[in-house]
């Protein structure tokens, strides 16, 4: 195993954790048979290529990674409305299985870039053979709405290494704020959309039941 791999195995092992647990509370909502404020969850390993770009920018020295890079473990949970947001925060709050080491908030506060999400840096404990290592990562809520702003201005930064053209950067804010927007719309109409929602559930329910039985 070559140092990176031996590196990065506990970060994938909380990657996939973590996943399985947040995941696991939409499963409860589910059964509860009310709202989940959790649409769905994604996480992954930041790539090598990117840890050491950002250990770069951020003038991070390799040894001081597992200290000063608090996100190459990451996990994000979107949400269909804003409020959701809120009552995922309250839920990581209270469990006890990891640590909120910072919570950053960049709803209230928005990215210059026009970028917004919740973060919550937290200090996880894995077990591995040679005892519990803690270890920092990332854990990004965000509202389909802003997830889908920030992957198409994430696949943008790629393309222009983050020098956007003005025109282009313009236009990215405004969609930001379209984005923002549509958000606040739906918010208004929230408890509307969740009694379809429930509605629907309920059919779906019952219709497959119907269908075991015959
Ligand atoms: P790119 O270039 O980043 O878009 P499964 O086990 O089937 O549920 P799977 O296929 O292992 O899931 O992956 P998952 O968890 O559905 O999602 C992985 C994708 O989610 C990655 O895309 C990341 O873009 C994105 N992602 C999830 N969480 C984070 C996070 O906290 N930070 C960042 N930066 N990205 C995240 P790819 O495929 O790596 O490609
Ligand atoms: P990737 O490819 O997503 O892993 P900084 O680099 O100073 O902004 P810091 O201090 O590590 O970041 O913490 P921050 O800002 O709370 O979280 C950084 C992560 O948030 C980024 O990871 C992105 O996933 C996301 N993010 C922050 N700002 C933006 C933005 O303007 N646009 C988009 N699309 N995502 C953003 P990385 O390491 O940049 O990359």
């Amino acid at each position: 195993m070559n140092h990176w791999d031996q590196f990065l195995t506990p970060y994938k092992q909380a990657v996939d954790e973590l996943k399985i647990k947040l995941k696991g509370m939409r499963s409860q909502f589910e059964f509860e048979d009310t709202h989940s404020p959790i649409e769905f969850v994604t996480g992954r390993v930041k790539p090598i290529a990117s840890i050491l770009d950002k250990a770069n920018q951020k003038n991070i020295a390799l040894e001081n990674l597992e200290t000063e890079m608090q996100d190459i473990a990451g996990v994000r949970m979107m949400c269909q409305f804003v409020e959701d947001i809120h009552a995922v925060v309250s839920l990581l709050r209270i469990r006890n299985d990891f640590k909120i080491i910072e919570e950053r908030d960049y709803i209230s506060h928005k990215k210059p870039s026009g970028y917004r999400s919740y973060h919550v840096v937290i200090e996880y404990p894995v077990q591995t053979i040679y005892g519990e290592k803690r270890i920092l990562a990332e854990i990004q809520i965000r509202t389909l709405s802003m997830n889908f702003w920030a992957t198409i201005e994430h696949s943008l930064n790629y393309k222009y290494k983050g020098r956007f053209p003005k025109e282009i950067e313009l236009r990215l804010q405004r969609a930001a704020e379209a984005a923002f927007r549509l958000d606040e719309e739906m918010s208004l109409i929230r408890e509307e959309i969740q009694e379809a929602q429930a509605f629907f559930s309920k059919k779906k329910e019952h219709s497959s039941e119907k269908r075991k039985k015959e």
